[in-house]
């Protein structure tokens, strides 16, 4: 009895205050709050991107109006950075543009309302860019408000780093006898981020299990940074160069990177696989070929005996 007396008496205080509250937040007040993003590599809106030179990129600006009066209003500015060209693409085209500022009025913009623009860019020039979207709105009372919100991009040239394309023979990723085959190549980068790596390879036989492709930092078993996954399916029979995209890691210098196709988990048979491409000799001084016969118990390499083929990508 005692509990259900306090809680009628602070469900009443809770509706006085709120009763209280109320004549004060009916005031009429501008208020709007601005989101600014940019499309980042996998389709969701992000506040930076990290892009190559002659890249489009894609920005969003959100508008709501958080107060309780209509904005009659509603001035926006975007100002593009000169190394961004718009592509006139606009949801909602502006109403003037001038070189580098987007200029969009609107009228009545009324509360819980909102505006969403799109629009896409050009990059180039390489560097890092901010762009500012900033809004000013005015109510029929004359009160105002204004913010801003900004988005960056960051635009490089994305250039191959090592190339070793010399080919020969080919190393079998499979399940055999003695144990599972897997093979690693070791690379020494000269820029400051790996965007990705090319692998000359083929699949023999009719595969079960997935081609896994790890990219790992000191040695076939180091730090794991990213891994790729492709399924039979998704891998030529013939030779051809596979384009791994790992995520963009940035390197640190003097440190040894591997590609790594670590050997199949379980016993599937030992006549399907995958075969990467390698050549006879040290091919490049920079990296050593490795490999293991007994599911990566045991990594081994012959630096001076042969090289996988390969290419790596990046940018500073
Ligand atoms: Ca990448
Ligand atoms: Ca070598």
């Amino acid at each position: 009895m005692m509990k259900k007396i306090c809680l009628i008496s602070i469900v009443s205080m809770l509706l006085l205050t709120v009763l209280n509250v109320m004549p004060v937040s009916a005031e009429p007040e501008p208020m709007c709050e601005i989101n600014k993003y940019v499309k980042n590599e996998d389709g969701s809106w992000d506040k930076n991107v990290s892009v190559d030179q002659g890249e489009d990129v894609s920005f969003l600006i959100t508008l709501v109006n958080t107060g309780n009066i209509t904005i009659t209003n509603l001035e926006l500015y975007d100002f593009l950075p000169e190394s961004l060209i718009y592509l006139g693409n606009a949801n909602i085209p502006p109403f003037i543009i001038d070189e580098y500022c987007l200029y969009w009025v609107f009228y009545n913009f009324q509360p819980g309302h909102n505006i969403t623009i799109s629009f896409n860019a050009l990059t180039t020039v390489t560097g890092f860019f901010t762009n500012v979207a900033t809004f000013f709105a005015v109510v029929e009372n004359e009160s105002f408000t204004y913010g801003n919100d900004s988005a960056s991009v960051s635009v490089h040239i994305t250039e191959i780093d090592v190339n070793q394309s010399k080919f020969d023979r080919g190393f079998p990723i499979r399940y055999a006898n003695d144990g599972s085959w897997g093979g690693a190549q070791s690379f020494t980068p000269t820029v400051n981020t790996i965007t990705s790596v090319l692998i000359y390879l083929r699949k023999f036989g009719a595969p079960t299990f997935n081609l896994k492709v790890e990219l790992r930092k000191n040695s076939p078993t180091g730090t794991l940074l990213d891994t790729i996954i492709f399924t039979p399916s998704q891998v030529a029979s013939t030779w051809n160069w596979l384009n791994i995209d790992f995520d963009d890691n940035v390197v640190a210098p003097n440190i040894t990177y591997f590609i790594v196709i670590p050997p199949p988990s379980s016993n599937p048979g030992n006549n399907f696989g995958y075969e990467w491409g390698y050549a006879l000799g040290n091919q490049y001084a920079g990296g050593s070929y490795w490999f293991t016969r007994n599911g990566g118990l045991m990594w081994r390499d012959l630096p001076t005996m042969y090289e996988f083929t390969f290419k790596t990508y990046g940018y500073n």
